[in-house]
């Protein structure tokens, strides 16, 4: 999420497979989400089933169109991002029938999703507007200037809409009179993101070429290392996806390998 913001797109929050937990559990991810600065749409493509809060309590309306998801992407060009595996080409199979994506198991063993589409691709909606399938991802870096950070919490931004720092250049650490700092549940991982991103300007500054040359990747225990970008030129194979490589290079979600990887394991089905 915090990578989508960082984007500067807008965001709109779209959680699947509803149809796998109870109500109970959809109303307080629901609840959760608003104290994040969310509006979440929740939806179960698999049954075709849009779930509306309103009128209360929740009701699980089975309506043939998600309504509410179709009006934020009426006359927009939107780009459906997410992890491997969370239903993303299946939810624009039912947005636009015409479209037929390969959509692909999550595995039993790691359930995880095995990276089914390898390619960006926009589609014509229906109602006006395009809408990009994605390759799902496992994990998002985030290499943005520690003072930028914490515009991508909506929670956060709220505040200062609403207050000021002391300091033009507070980070919302210990600094005194801070209006961000407090008691709100994404704070502690403000804090942690915090970190990697002072620990990636601080490599920057040391390396003036670091920027194109590593690429920030999280791993295990919430620690981040930095890892050689591959030249794409050098390494890639050309395909008949040619014409979509170029938009899948902007696509930062994946690392170089990973679109490799998912590429040869296509070629060696
Ligand atoms: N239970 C349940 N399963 C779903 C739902 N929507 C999709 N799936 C299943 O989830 C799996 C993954 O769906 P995909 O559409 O391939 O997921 P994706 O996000 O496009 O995955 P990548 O292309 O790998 O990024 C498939 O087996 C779908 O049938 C849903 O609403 N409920
Ligand atoms: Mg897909
Ligand atoms: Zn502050």
């Amino acid at each position: 999420m915090i990578k989508a913001e960082s984007t500067r797109l807008r965001v709109t929050l779209c959680l699947n497979k509803s149809d796998l937990v109870s109500p109970t559990t959809l109303e307080q991810w629901q609840n959760r989400l608003i104290t994040w600065g969310y509006d979440p749409i929740f939806l179960s493509v698999q049954q075709r089933r849009t779930y509306l809060r309103d009128p209360q309590p929740w009701v699980d309306q089975l309506i043939d169109q998600p309504i509410p998801l179709l009006e934020q992407l009426q006359d927009r060009v939107t780009v459906v991002s997410g992890p491997s595996g969370v239903g993303k080409s299946s939810l624009i199979n039912w947005l636009i029938p015409q479209t037929d994506l390969r959509v692909g198991a999550v595995s039993g063993k790691l359930g995880r999703g095995r990276h089914t589409t390898r390619h960006v691709e926009l589609f014509h909606l229906p109602t006006g507007g395009l809408l990009a399938d994605s390759p799902g991802f496992n994990q998002a870096s985030l290499t943005c200037e520690p003072q930028e950070l914490i515009h991508y919490f909506p929670e956060a931004r709220h505040l200062l809409e609403n207050g000021t720092c002391q300091f033009s250049d507070c980070l919302h650490r210990d600094e005194p009179n801070c209006a961000v700092r407090g008691d709100w549940e994404r704070y502690e991982h403000y804090l942690n993101f915090l970190e990697k991103t002072i620990a990636y300007q601080e490599i920057t500054q040391q390396q003036p070429d670091v920027e194109t040359s590593v690429k920030a990747k999280d791993i295990a225990g919430g620690a981040q290392h930095y890892e050689p970008k591959l030249e794409l030129k050098k390494y890639r194979r050309s395909s008949r996806r040619s014409q979509h490589q170029a938009l899948q290079t902007v696509y930062e979600g994946m690392t170089q390998e990973e679109i490799i990887a998912s590429e040869d394991a296509a070629e060696n089905a």
